[in-house]
């Protein structure tokens, strides 16, 4: 078993903050356990380097409070501004990463193809990027 699944099965083993959901990796990220290359970090969220990037630039913008948006579809009308700040950061980061544009993905649940049950925006550039998504 690599290393990463390893630590994503001890991860799955608690409760991230609280919420009732189980830890995930990103929640040891977060607490700096895991490693990760952090380009963002303010009171509400922090972005980090993809593990597995699919685009010369590829990073994610998590909360760094889940508070049970495990998912985007999980989301409640009280988190609406925090919804608001990630995409802004996204944004942000965004254009000085990738000054000829990027693009946001969230994916959500089995058929959107999520595998990490925290909720995340990817952000991908650096190159052309094609349409439509697999
Ligand atoms: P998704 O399939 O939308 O749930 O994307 C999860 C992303 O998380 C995927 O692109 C790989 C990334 N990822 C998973 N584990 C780690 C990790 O330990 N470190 C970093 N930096 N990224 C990770």
């Amino acid at each position: 078993m690599s290393d990463e699944v390893q630590k994503a099965k001890e991860a799955a083993a608690g409760d991230g903050d609280g919420d009732g959901e189980p830890l995930t990796i990103f929640d040891k990220i977060i607490s700096g356990d895991i490693p990760a290359t952090i380009i963002h970090d303010d009171e509400f969220c922090i972005a980090f380097r993809d593990v597995n990037p699919v685009s010369p630039i590829h990073f994610l913008v998590i909360p760094k409070n889940r508070n049970g948006l495990t998912q985007l579809s999980k989301a409640r009308e009280d988190q609406k501004e925090l919804l608001g700040h990630l995409t802004y950061v996204a944004q942000k980061l965004g254009q000085k990463e990738c000054p000829d544009g990027f693009r946001l993905v969230i994916n959500d649940g089995k058929d959107g193809a999520q595998s990490v049950y925290h909720l995340h925006i990817h952000v991908m550039g650096g190159r052309q990027m094609q349409w439509p998504p697999g």
